[in-house]
């Protein structure tokens, strides 16, 4: 199999013809190999998105919502293919897959096809002057949209949805771990009737074609999800060309659990939060702070409730958790585990890896918790992104609201208390771009999505998207004679 560049409305290969190997997760073998693209291609790729620009900004709204919304039924039609193409590639439980990962894909089209027939812009009268304002939102051009290998289509379609709504072309890469749902998705649109060039598809490694995506001059901004320090050098890079810049970068997410919270849903939740998707999201809850008078029974049954459960083939449907999604991420995660006794850390269980008969090579660890006296250690103050949470007692609200702000992250944070009162006063000083009470990534896509500190810069998702992707112009008109 190999994976290609959608250019213009072409699969081809890369200009000069070098390609990466993509190897499958669940078995440590290679699967595919991958265009390893460079300026060259980008060149061509910003020439298509030039020439169909035209065209596809002075669409009718109507038009372009009924071609996105041809899109999100595709998925949807595809769903079980799509599906077992992204747990092949990244190594998720199939089920996730099927249930959140390619329904959400679809959704993100959805949505913004709706969102756009909606998505009006301000006019300002000023009164008494005889004046009145109003404001263009025109598209931004040719715009750039790199996504990570966590959530692969979901977080590509996030991206990429807003800015095609908006009337943007395209410049998009996937991340080169897990290229394959974003090539479908290519000959998807094409087939939806989006027009050639209006989105193109390059891959390749980030340090090559994704630094050459952010320095090209007449890509005009970046979307980007992915590493703390990749997003780092983005903004070095775009910054001096004065880009617009979208950065949705790690976390380090708390989770505060009260002696009044609702017991049964909070476990069941905080085992989601900790481990879905292998724990591989910037969302999961891996800081777990619990009040000291429910933390010894706690303890035990949490504990209990990770040992039972099933690391496995991503395709056997009864896999909690799958593969891990990379043989280097395995080992980087494995370092952190491996630091716990020198960090004031006492594993209570899982952290080894997981041989699963059959798939001997797969990138399987048994979920890990991790008991540690100090919130300064590494373990709780770097992303590991990986099936591992630690966990902490506190004692007073203030405490633990100290330790939830004492990071340098600020994506998320969880909150279980049944006093409204306290869940009002933390949700008001916890330092993240999202607070959930009472329950964790419950997401409602019109809301601003994104984080403060080390974990990003600007919003996305709902009308924010729209405004990131469009370019306002004041137009001020005196009618006085
Ligand atoms: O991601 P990278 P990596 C965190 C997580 C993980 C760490 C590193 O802690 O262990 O980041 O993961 C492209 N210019 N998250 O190294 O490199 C790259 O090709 C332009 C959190 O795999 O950030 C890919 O498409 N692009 C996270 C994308 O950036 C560049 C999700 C993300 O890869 C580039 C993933 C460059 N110079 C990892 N360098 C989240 N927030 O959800 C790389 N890329």
């Amino acid at each position: 199999m190999q994976i290609q560049n959608i250019i213009d409305g072409h699969s081809i290969d890369p200009i000069d013809n070098r390609w990466i190997d993509v190897f499958e997760p669940a078995n440590g073998k290679f699967y595919a190999t991958l265009a390893n693209s460079n300026e060259a291609d980008v060149n061509k790729a910003v020439e298509a998105a030039e020439s169909a620009f035209e065209e596809w900004s002075n669409f009718t709204i109507a038009k372009r919502s009924e071609i996105l919304m041809n899109i999100a039924h595709a998925i949807e039609s595809q769903l079980d293919s799509l599906a077992a193409a992204e747990s092949k590639d990244n190594g998720k439980p199939l089920s996730l897959a099927a249930k959140v990962d390619i329904p959400r894909a679809a959704d993100n089209f959805r949505f913004f096809a709706h969102a756009i027939t909606q998505f009006a812009s301000e006019s300002h009268e000023s009164i008494g002057l005889k004046t009145i304002n109003y404001t263009l939102r025109h598209p931004i051009g040719i715009v750039g949209c790199i996504s990570p290998w966590n959530l692969p289509l979901y977080l590509f379609t996030w991206k990429i949805a807003p800015a095609l709504a908006a009337g943007n072309c395209v410049i998009a890469k996937p991340s080169e771990i897990t290229p394959m749902t974003a090539f479908l998705l290519g000959k998807i649109c094409l087939e939806s009737g989006l027009p050639k060039g209006v989105l193109n598809i390059l891959n390749g490694l980030g340090s090559s074609v994704g630094q050459a995506i952010v320095s090209h001059p007449k890509i005009k901004a970046i979307s980007f999800t992915g590493g703390t320090q990749t997003g780092a050098q983005i903004a070095a890079t775009a910054a001096p060309k004065f880009k617009k810049l979208s950065l949705e970068l790690g976390g380090k997410n708390p989770n505060l659990i009260f002696e009044d919270c609702d017991y049964d849903k909070m476990l069941n939740t905080t085992l989601r939060s900790s481990f879905s998707n292998q724990g591989q999201i910037c969302l999961c809850g891996s800081r777990i702070f619990v009040e000291r008078s429910i933390y010894n029974k706690f303890k035990t049954d949490f504990v209990n409730a990770v040992k039972s459960l099933n690391v496995g083939h991503p395709s056997d449907p009864q896999t909690d958790i799958g593969a891990l999604v990379s043989d280097s991420h395995l080992q980087k995660v494995k370092r952190y585990i491996d630091m716990a006794p020198s960090e004031g850390g006492k594993i209570l269980c899982g952290g080894d890896i997981k041989i699963i008969s059959g798939f001997e090579e797969g990138y399987y660890l048994n979920p890990c918790v991790i008991e540690i006296d100090n919130n300064a250690c590494r373990l709780n103050q770097e992303e590991i992104f990986g099936p591992v949470v630690t966990l902490m007692p506190f004692d007073s609200e203030k405490e633990a609201l100290d330790l939830a702000n004492s990071v340098s992250y600020g994506l998320s944070a969880s909150v279980w208390t049944n006093n409204l009162n306290r869940s009002m006063r933390l949700s008001e000083k916890l330092e993240s771009g999202i607070v959930w009470v009472n329950t964790w990534m419950q997401r409602d896509l019109r809301t601003p999505f994104g984080g403060t500190k080390d974990s990003g810069v600007g919003r996305e998702g709902g009308f924010e998207a729209l405004r990131f992707f469009t370019e306002p112009k004041n137009i001020c008109i005196n009618y006085s004679d």
